[in-house]
């Protein structure tokens, strides 16, 4: 049954400093801290939805553990890999690795996987206070359940631009019941077979799968589904006491899904995005992408005798995925008690303009506008699209999709093995006046082929990306696309729908107080607008957050001043033309 929220709390830090060793060092006055943690990697069966499933932990646990920091803190990860047969990479999303490009975590862009039985130590400073997560950057193990939140502190002395009484988080998730290996067979097969609609949805790593649904089919066991398993029976409930304000955190790592977040009777106040403030704004139910953090202020001030739901639910793609419950508990009730209220199934699912009304609602707060340059020194433009390649089913960007080359980008980069991938840069545009958005490319599209190339960005200048959504190769479909860059917030300039104009659409741009984020939705057959400085030495990558999208090859890869990054570490080498490098 559900703890207390001060027990839950109290065992939280007493992990926390039960497995890192914290040191304090005095830098000019400032006391930052490095925090070691030792993260074992490895296979576990769990059952958060009731359904028995093997999944990827760190040290036993999905979600894996948080890590709390302060800003200007320095955290340690000694990554152990003890999956037997399968390597990982793990990124800190969010987390700009300003000097430590190296230590992004993304496989085939800044490392060399970490292979069963390697050790790897990630180090990077945590620059800005607030919201991020981690997660896997290999194959598809998001969706075996390798992901976890980091959450930064402001500094002593410094006052966020809001109060609270208590601080919260809830992270997201959706959840297959099929492993990753029978997602990524069917999505690198022939005949193509797509992951489908995931079967829970998990709110903090719980959910309540109805097992008889399997009661019908010959795999029914109660060994594989078992509602009295108290791992899924044991709601998240999150304590309050009537007259507080809370902040609560709320990031999704979803496989695929969008999702509405709402807690029953309750407004909510959106105050902080990807580790950004917010121009405060009030809103009924929060929409959140794979790949997105934000924080809520909630004041507990509802009729306190009863408990309130705490729901979440599929939007952009039709639902067949049940409602993710929670509990919303008053003290003194019990915690684990059900609401009186039949839970809300959320907002209409295809109900864009909603989406997209919220998603312009977000704006710089005005104490902390951060102004984007005027003018922008190069304009990429990407198509999405969904095209057959030699067969298999993947997704392009100006008709190249991404393939990860043997040899990290960084270190063939950095070492001038200038075989290690395409040369030629990719385009920086389509064929605007006669590429129809609307229309189904042809399931004969040869144009689109796989692709290493790679954008080669001068170091420091103002880039504008304009994110162009399509037609799928389904007749009448666009889909929604979370898109995720690496080592940069950038501006978001503006959405719009249809294809984009570039001589009248610029002049809507938001130039006054755009927010700064590092994930941001494409809407179906719309457009949106960034802005950047590639002012951090690096390669980067820039991608489509659905993890299979990304898997069939939805993301670009670009570089900005790598002759200024200094020496990479051998632990990232190892794999493709970097072995010649670690031996003597
Ligand atoms: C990381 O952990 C491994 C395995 O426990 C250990 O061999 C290694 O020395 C550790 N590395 C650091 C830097 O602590
Ligand atoms: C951890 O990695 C280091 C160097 O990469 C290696 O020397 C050490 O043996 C590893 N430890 C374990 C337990 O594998
Ligand atoms: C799970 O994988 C099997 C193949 O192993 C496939 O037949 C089935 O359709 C998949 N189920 C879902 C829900 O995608
Ligand atoms: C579970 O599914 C069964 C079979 O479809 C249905 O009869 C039952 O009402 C469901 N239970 C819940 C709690 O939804
Ligand atoms: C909740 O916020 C919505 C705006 O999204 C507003 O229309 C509504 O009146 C608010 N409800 C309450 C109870 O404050
Ligand atoms: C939204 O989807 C529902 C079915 O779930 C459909 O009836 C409705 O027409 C759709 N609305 C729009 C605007 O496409
Ligand atoms: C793909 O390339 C061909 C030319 O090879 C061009 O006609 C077509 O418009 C391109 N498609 C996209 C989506 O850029
Ligand atoms: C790679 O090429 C650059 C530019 O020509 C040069 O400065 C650098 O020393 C080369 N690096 C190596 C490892 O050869
Ligand atoms: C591929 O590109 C050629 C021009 O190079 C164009 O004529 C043809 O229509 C394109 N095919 C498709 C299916 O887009
Ligand atoms: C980038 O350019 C801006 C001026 O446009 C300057 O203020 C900033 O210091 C530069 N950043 C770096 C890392 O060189
Ligand atoms: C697609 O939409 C167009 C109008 O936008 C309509 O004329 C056409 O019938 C639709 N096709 C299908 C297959 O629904
Ligand atoms: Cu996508």
């Amino acid at each position: 049954m559900a703890e207390s929220l001060q027990f839950r709390n109290c065992m939280c830090l007493l992990a926390f400093y039960l497995f890192s060793l914290i040191t304090v060092q005095r830098v000019e006055g400032l006391e930052a801290k490095n925090h070691f943690l030792e993260w074992e990697v490895k296979h576990a069966y769990k059952s958060p939805d009731c359904f028995k499933k093997l999944a990827i932990t760190i040290n036993g646990k999905s979600p894996g553990p948080t890590i709390y920091a302060q800003q200007g803190d320095t955290v340690v990860v000694n990554l152990t890999n003890s999956l037997p047969t399968e390597n990982v990479a793990l990124h800190w999303h969010g987390i700009r690795q300003i000097g430590t490009p190296w230590s992004d975590g993304t496989e085939g862009v800044t490392q060399c996987p970490i292979m069963p039985g390697d050790n790897f130590t990630y180090t990077f400073v945590v620059d800005r206070a607030g919201t991020y997560l981690y997660h896997a950057h290999y194959g598809l193990q998001i969706s075996a359940g390798l992901y976890g939140f980091i959450i930064v502190s402001v500094p002593d002395r410094v006052r966020e631009p809001f109060v609270y009484q208590q601080d919260e988080s809830i992270i997201l998730k959706d959840w297959y019941h099929n492993s990753t290996y029978e997602q990524a067979t069917g999505l690198s097969s022939i005949p193509f077979s797509w992951v489908e609609e995931p079967q829970s949805l998990l709110i903090n790593g719980r959910g309540r799968f109805n097992c008889s649904l399997l009661n019908e089919s010959p795999t029914s066991d109660s060994n594989i589904c078992n509602e009295r398993n108290p791992e899924c029976y044991d709601r998240y409930s999150l304590n309050v006491h009537y007259g507080e304000a809370f902040r609560l955190r709320i990031g999704s790592l979803t496989s695929l899904s969008a999702l509405s977040f709402e807690i029953e009777g309750h407004n909510m106040t959106v105050v902080e995005a990807d580790g950004n403030y917010v121009e405060p704004f009030e809103t009924k139910n929060l929409y959140i992408n794979s790949g997105e953090t934000y924080s809520v202020l909630v004041k507990a001030d509802q009729d306190s005798s009863r408990n309130y739901w705490i729901t979440t639910n599929v939007v952009s793609r039709e639902p067949s995925t049940p409602t993710g419950l929670a509990i919303f508990n008053y003290y003194p009730n019990p915690p684990d008690k059900d609401p009186p209220t039949v839970p809300t199934t959320g907002p209409l699912w295809n109900d864009t303009a909603s989406q997209l009304a919220q998603s312009r609602a977000i704006k710089a707060h005005h104490d902390f506008v951060h102004k984007p340059p005027l003018i922008s020194d190069r304009v990429i433009v990407l198509l999405s699209t969904q095209n057959l390649i030699d067969g298999y089913y993947r997704w392009s960007l100006n008709n190249r999709s991404l393939v990860l080359p043997h040899t990290p980008y960084l270190i063939a980069l950095k070492e001038n093995f200038t075989d290690a991938f395409d040369q030629n840069p990719p385009p920086d545009s389509y064929d605007i006046h006669n590429y129809d958005i609307f229309s189904a490319p042809g399931p004969d599209n040869v144009n689109a082929t796989s692709s290493n190339a790679i954008y080669r960005i001068s170091f420091n200048t103002t880039v504008d990306i304009i994110l162009q959504n399509a037609n799928t190769m389904t007749p009448n479909h666009s889909e929604t696309h979370p898109w995720h860059m690496h080592g940069h917030d950038f501006w978001v300039l503006g959405y719009g729908m249809n294809k984009f104009d570039k001589e009248k659409d610029p002049a809507t741009y938001n130039l006054k107080d755009p927010i700064m984020k590092n994930t941001v939705p494409l809407y179906p057959y719309g457009w949106t607008a960034l802005r950047f400085q590639a002012d951090n030495p690096g390669v980067w990558i820039f991608h489509c957050h659905i993890e299979p999208h990304l898997f069939m090859g939805m993301g670009i890869v670009f570089e900005a001043g790598v002759e200024m990054v200094g020496t990479l570490p051998t632990s990232i080498m190892g794999c493709g033309e970097t072995k010649r490098l670690i031996r003597p």
